[in-house]
Formats: C-alpha cells, structure tokens, sequence
C-alpha cells in the first residue's frame, strides 16, 4: 500500500472524510464532508500528513519560511516547521487595532519566499486572504500547499493571483482509493462523484476574489526601499502629505517653471517632457532644481526610454537635454529586455537617481498588460537597487497583488471625474486610483493645468489623493 492510501484511509478511519448526506455551511447537501480539525487528536497522522506534503511539493520549490492557513493548517505548519527546520509565519485572523497590529507574527526579511500550507482548498479564498497580508508586508508568496483539493475552482483562482497550488490529492482520487479499498460502495461512489461534477466549477475562475489589506504608511514602506531617491519620494510624500504628481505639460520652458513655482507647495513630485518645449535651454534644468529645493518636490523626466542598453546610457547621459544632470527620476519601456535597465542604472545609479518601469498604460487598447506587466514586476525585483517603482493603471489587479510595497506606483490618468480625452486617454478618480487600484501617487495634468486656478486645482488634488491614502491605511 502507497503512503498516500495508507493516508487516506487513517483519515476515514478517525472519520475526518465521511460519506452519507451532510448540510454544509452553503446551504447545500453534499455526500461527503471532510472535516480535518480532527488530525490533532492523533499526532502520528498529523506527522505523516506533515511529511507527506512537503515531500510531494516539486524538487524547484524555494522558500524560506511557511505559514499555515488559520486555523485548521496552523498545526500541520508547526508540525512541517519543526520536523524539516524551517521558520514559521503566523497571519493573525484578527488582526489587532491596538499595541503593534501586527498582521503577520514572526520575524522576516522582506522579499523572503513563503510558502501556505491549507487543509482543504475550494475556490482558494482562504488561501488568498492568507497570502494578501503576506504580500502587503513584503514577503513573496508564489506557491500554496494543500492536503485535499476540491477542485472546484481553487487551483484556477490562486493562478490568476499569481499562486501556484501543489496538492497532496485531489477529493475525485480520495474517493476512487476509499471505494477500492472497500470503503463505500459502488451507489455512493456514483453518487459523490457525480456531486463533484456538477459542483467542479473548474475552468470557469472567479476572478472576482480579491482581498482587500490596509497599506502599510509610506514611513514604513521607506525601510523597505533600497534605492535612496525612492526612500526620498516616501519622504517627500509623508513630509508635504502629498501623493500628487504634476505632469507640466505646458507650451514653454517659462511657462513650465511658473507653474512649478505656483503648484511646487502642493506636490511631491513634477513631471516633465523636457522635449515638447521650444525655449529649452541648458540651463533649464538647474532653474527647475531650484524651484524643487524651494518647494521640496522631485523631479521626474517622463522620457520612457525604449531602447537597448548602450543606447540609453547616451539619451539619458547627452544630447541637448542631459537629463541625467537635473532630473532626480526618468522611467523606462521594458520592451528591450531587461538591459534598459543595466543601461540607465550604469549612469544613474552613481548619481543617485531612480527608475520608474512602465508596467501599465493608461491609453485605450494599449499593450502593456499580462505578461507584460508581470515582466515589468519581475525585472523590478531584480533591479530594485535602481527600480522605485512603476508607472500603473490598475496594480490591485495585477497577478501578484499586493506587489511588494517597497515598490512606488504612480498612475497618469486621472481627473476629478471619469471618462476621457478624444485621443485614447482614459481618466479615474483620485479615490479610486488610490483606494480601489492599489496606486501611490496620482499624476494630474490637464486637470489642473487647464483649470481656471491650477494651484486651487493643485490644492483639491492633493486633499483627495492624501484622503484616499489615509482611507487605504485605516
Ligand atoms: O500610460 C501613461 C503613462 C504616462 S507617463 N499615460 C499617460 O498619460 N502618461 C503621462 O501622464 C502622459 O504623457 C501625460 O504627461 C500625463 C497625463 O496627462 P493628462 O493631461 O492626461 O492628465
């Protein structure tokens, strides 16, 4: 007899699986109920089941610590912990609004892989809402460990969240072995598969599962970054209570530095297309850096370099702008590799700039979106000495949400009211691009540009994209 019938059939014999007609929590019968609290009355099982499961996870599987589902995979975690040596994650089911409200007890680094343990998986909610505060404190979460899967719809749902489900067994496997063994008979084995069946809603993912975590307050999320014009950003932002970008798109050079100097009280970044203005000349940049030291803003050159590395370092470096000598920040296509990246940190690390990558754009019927985006997130992870953050629409939805929070997300598109322009672009709200999308700064430009009064304009941007950060945090 394998381990794994030996498996099943103790955990019929404690009556953990139990077939005849059963009401669950749903409302609906079912003929068979697994209820696997039971297992820590009979610490051998829980052993066994213990080993089992780690040893049926793929050999490439990394991680540095697990963290058991509450509550019932709480004891089968200690238990994998103990027995293989490795650390142990607890997520607080409550998490407390007093003293430390910690919503992950035990000591990590972040960007530490953690691996879930779960008992019984359905649709992968339980296993989500695990993994969300996991995230939203930085740890990786890229796979999940089950006992039994229902397969009903769990493995799809935890994939489009960017979490891979190894199982120990499937229910339809269980149910086979028990029936060969002799454990039920031929009517009930009909009669519980052909439950399952109808109730597999395998193929047909809820995307819809999402969980919704407090942020952490960017005082916090400075500790995480590496890059020290990102830690500044934090700075700047938690300093002048602003989460608002300026995109100067002005005519002119003068007109650019104006309105810097009017809106300068109210913003934590401005944003520049250094070349759409006809009067640039070389000293613009060292005005500008004047008017930012004035007004504690940083500067961000919205140059979206494109092309492969050796390129980039002489756009970035040269030409008539030299926008590596005034520009604090600049963001990149990733659509050249991740050598775009090595290009621009070769000039711009050393002068302590940063990187915002393009993960995401706002424009109707663009093509940053899937894989794309998990690229843009991936060679972030491995540049994040140089890589801030990203320019995004919808992060909250990205495969991996949360994304690491050392990561800033700034998101262009935005106006007080939804809709658009007659160009492709598309507008949302302070509040929803804040509070609903997941994003950190707001970048504001014909909204406050064209307004009758753009510091007044300036002014009622900021007070909503703060008062969605605070919503986010509380
Ligand atoms: O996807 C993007 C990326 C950027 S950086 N969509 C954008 O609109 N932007 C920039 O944000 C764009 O170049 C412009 O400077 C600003 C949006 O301006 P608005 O006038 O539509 O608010």
């Amino acid at each position: 007899m394998s381990v794994m019938e030996s498996l099943i059939l103790q955990l019929h014999e404690i009556s953990a699986v139990k077939f005849g007609n059963f009401k669950l929590k749903s409302g609906i019968s079912s003929p068979i109920y697994i209820d696997l609290r039971l297992i820590v009355s009979y610490p051998s099982l829980l052993r066994q089941i213990s080993a089992t499961l780690i040893s049926s996870l793929p050999s490439s599987t990394r991680y540095d610590s697990v963290c058991g589902v509450p509550y019932t995979a709480l004891p089968i975690a200690t238990c994998v912990s103990v027995s293989n040596d490795i650390p142990m994650l607890m997520r607080r089911k409550e998490v407390k609004d007093y003293g430390t409200s910690k919503a992950i007890e035990g000591t990590f680094t972040p960007s530490e892989t953690c691996l879930i343990i779960e008992d019984l998986v359905t649709s992968g909610a339980s296993v989500l809402e695990t993994a969300t505060p996991l995230r939203a404190a930085g740890l990786v979460v890229k796979d999940a460990v089950v006992l039994i899967d229902r397969e009903q719809g769990g493995r799809e749902n935890l994939k489009e969240n960017g979490i891979e489900l190894h199982s120990m067994i499937k229910l339809s496997e269980m149910v086979r072995i028990l029936r060969e063994k002799g454990k039920l008979d031929e009517e009930m084995e009909r009669v519980v598969m052909k439950f399952l069946e109808e109730n597999k809603k395998v193929g047909v993912p809820n995307v819809g599962i999402r969980v919704k975590v407090k942020g952490l307050r960017y005082e916090e999320r400075l500790k995480l970054m590496k890059n020290e014009m990102g830690k500044k950003l934090f700075e700047v932002m938690a300093k002048k209570e602003s989460n608002l970008c300026l995109a100067a798109d002005v005519a002119t050079a003068s007109e650019l530095l104006q309105i810097a100097d009017k809106v300068g009280p109210e913003i934590c970044l401005l944003k520049t297309h250094v070349d759409i203005l006809p009067d640039f000349t070389p000293d613009f940049g060292s005005k500008l850096r004047a008017i930012a030291e004035k007004h504690n803003f940083l500067i961000f050159e919205d140059r979206k370099f494109a092309d492969i590395g050796n390129t980039v370092t002489m756009q970035y470096e040269g030409g008539i702008f030299r926008i590596l000598d005034w520009a604090d920040i600049i963001n990149a296509h990733i659509i050249s590799g991740p050598g775009i990246v090595d290009g621009l940190k070769l000039k711009g690390l050393p002068r302590g700039r940063g990187l915002l990558l393009l993960a995401e754009m706002s424009s109707a019927g663009n093509l940053a979106t899937g894989e794309y985006t998990a690229a843009a997130v991936k060679i972030a992870e491995e540049h994040s000495d140089f890589v801030i953050g990203f320019i995004s629409v919808n992060p909250a939805s990205w495969p991996g949400a949360p994304v690491n929070p050392a990561f800033i997300q700034a998101t262009p598109g935005v106006q007080m009211a939804k809709g658009g322009d007659n160009l492709g672009q598309q507008y949302n709200t302070p509040h929803s691009v804040i509070y609903d999308r997941g994003s950190d700064i707001i970048i504001v430009g014909r909204g406050i540009i064209k307004a009758a009064d753009p510091a007044e304009a300036a002014h009622e941007y900021r007070l909503q994209g703060w008062d969605a950060y605070l919503a986010k945090c509380s």
